[in-house]
């Protein structure tokens, strides 16, 4: 899968998306990250890319040209017409069947605003999804398009190794996760749940999934709505209630 991002800083890129995980899937070329610095598209001699807002008020905005024009460099040459995707808080927000839904697109551009904003006209001429990764606002998208490549990146198959991706499967879907130790078996008078000592494969398949459900209860109550429950988990949601 091929991503290809418009930016006023693709430094920042580079710094986040070289290293672990993605980085291995990159040098591996199992997916394929472009940086494009918007600058160098500007037909300024001082390769400038703001300008002030039509009808005053305070602040920059993005002019369209050089986004343009960045954007028709990566397209020239394809006989496929990738999705764009503009990161702001007024898009669809992210969520994991979100990045299931992009995560078979074979190539997508992603386009960071900064300023107050980029010209409307941009958004209508080349913008086909605008997403938000949350209600609040940032000074730019790049950190929101660097977690929506991370979400669609670990989808793809053989970005993950094979324990992680399994770790992850259908099992758990919708819920949050069970909580997790390794040594040692007592930290600051705290003992490991004896189950998990135990040996026992099924009793701790069965625990973990009690954990599983309880705690998104407890913290997500939102996500058990949407979340696959068997007549198990619902008994043990009952009785929680009751008490
Ligand atoms: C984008 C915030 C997506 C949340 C400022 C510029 C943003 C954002 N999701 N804030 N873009």
């Amino acid at each position: 899968m091929r991503f290809d991002v418009l930016t006023l800083f693709p430094e920042m890129f580079e710094a986040v998306l070289g290293e672990s995980i993605i980085g291995r899937a990159r040098s591996r070329n199992i997916i394929e990250l472009n940086f494009i610095n918007i600058r160098d598209f500007s037909e300024d001699k001082h390769r400038r890319v703001d300008d002030y807002p039509y009808g005053g008020g305070s602040g920059m905005v993005m002019q369209p040209m050089p986004i343009y024009n960045a954007y028709k460099s990566i397209i020239k040459d394809l006989s496929h017409k990738p999705k764009v995707i503009y990161l702001t808080p007024q898009g669809k927000v992210f969520t994991q069947s979100f990045a299931k839904e992009l995560a078979n697109e074979k190539h997508l551009i992603l386009l960071c605003g900064h300023y107050e904003g980029i010209d409307e006209r941009i958004i209508e001429e080349i913008v086909d999804i605008e997403i938000s990764i949350g209600d609040f606002v940032l000074t730019g998208g790049e950190i929101p398009a660097m977690a929506v490549i991370d979400a669609i990146c670990r989808l793809i198959p053989g970005v993950l190794g094979q324990e992680e991706s399994f770790r992850d499967e259908s099992h758990f879907s919708g819920l949050l996760e069970y909580p997790q130790y390794t040594r040692p078996p007592e930290f600051l008078g705290k003992k490991v749940p004896e189950v998990l000592l135990s040996g026992h494969h099924a009793n701790i398949q069965k625990w973990r999934r009690e954990q599983s459900v309880i705690r998104t209860y407890m913290k997500r109550p939102d996500l058990l709505e949407k979340a696959p429950l068997s007549d198990e988990d619902r008994k043990l949601l009952n009785n929680i209630k009751k008490d």
